[in-house]
């Protein structure tokens, strides 16, 4: 009897590790090389995880669009099948309208306003609608402010930008703001921008300091001015239907090391933006444009939100009153 229990035990000893030992890979694309922040904290995300569950969750990081440009990862998404997705918000917006909000021009001051507004119930909420697109959004990194690069002059003022054809990303508000200023915008995958900017097919682009670094975009343009006339955030997000199959110590991983990855991917992301700048000093023309140029900018972009205004109705006025709120609370 006691060889028969002690049998017994080895057996359910064995099967109970085999099960609990069940491996979940997951597979993640962005559009950036390796040398960004957002592939850093991803690798970064990727060990949290793996240590964590001893292994039981795993996954591959894919860099330069390898697996597909932000659009295609969120429909592998949709379908079920990557795991994982860290897109801009502005492609986003085809699937989920109010994501396009963030693109209004001039809507934070500061990356801190950014964090505050994100972070906030605003964030929570519209993290959960992406469960439209089959999606759970787990939080919000930091693609950042853009700024202007191109290849015929230096940009000092809203007329420098008449008539230069310029890539923006797929997404509408990103089109009327480029066309409100003058120029010619050019809707395009990132994967396609390095060679569209070298055969000459657009003058020029708009994105973060590190990234016209890390890219070299520095090799196919000669002007950078710090515009800064947008706020890019990335959005972590894993795929309802692989959420589903995990267990709930998994889940609670993945959204705990998905937080602690921000705040690292956010930090590192700010201090790779100024020493990009610096690094960018001797590989281009850089302008910084003065108060008075920053004020028409903002002033010749107005068209862009009275036309949004009604469509993005009360979410663009709960994001304008917790950038009040914030202002108010860094001034005290
Ligand atoms: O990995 C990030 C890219 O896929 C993309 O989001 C970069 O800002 C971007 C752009 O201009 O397409």
């Amino acid at each position: 009897m006691r060889k028969f229990v002690s049998v017994l035990l080895i057996f359910l000893l064995i099967f109970s590790v085999a099960f609990s030992a069940k491996v979940y890979k997951m597979k993640i694309g962005i559009g950036y090389n390796d040398k960004s922040s957002q592939y850093a904290a991803l690798i970064y995300f990727k060990k949290l995880i793996e240590k964590r569950s001893n292994g039981r969750l795993q996954l591959d990081v894919y860099h330069s669009s390898q697996l597909g440009d932000d659009r295609e990862m969120i429909e592998g998404i949709s379908l079920g099948t990557v795991e994982l997705a860290c897109p801009s918000t502005a492609p986003l917006a085809a699937f989920v309208p109010e994501y396009g909000v963030f693109d209004l021009p001039f809507l934070f001051p500061d990356e801190k306003a950014a964090d505050y507004v994100l972070d906030s119930v605003i964030g929570v909420k519209l993290l959960q609608k992406l469960e439209k697109i089959n999606a759970i959004g787990l939080c919000f990194w930091e693609n950042g402010f853009r700024n202007l690069t191109n290849n015929v002059r230096p940009i000092k003022s809203p007329e420098d930008l008449k008539g230069l054809k310029i890539r923006v990303m797929q997404n509408q508000v990103f089109i009327d703001t480029f066309r409100t200023l003058g120029a010619n915008p050019t809707p395009m995958a990132f994967g396609e921008l390095f060679t569209a900017l070298q055969q000459g097919v657009v003058d020029g682009q708009e994105n973060p300091w590190q990234t016209i670094y890390t890219m070299k975009f520095y090799e196919v343009q000669k002007y950078v001015s710090d515009t800064g006339h947008a706020y890019s955030p990335f959005v972590l997000m894993i795929s309802k239907t692989f959420w589903k199959k995990l267990p709930d110590d998994l889940k609670k991983i993945i959204q705990d090391s998905a937080i602690e990855a921000k705040i690292y991917q956010r930090k590192l992301n700010r201090e790779m933006n100024k020493a990009a700048i610096e690094k960018l000093k001797s590989l281009m023309t850089v302008t910084f444009l003065t108060n008075e140029a920053r004020k028409d900018f903002q002033k010749a972009i107005k068209p862009v939100y009275d036309k949004y205004r009604s469509k993005y109705g009360s979410l663009l006025d709960e994001i304008l009153e917790k950038v009040e709120e914030y202002e108010k609370t860094k001034n005290e």
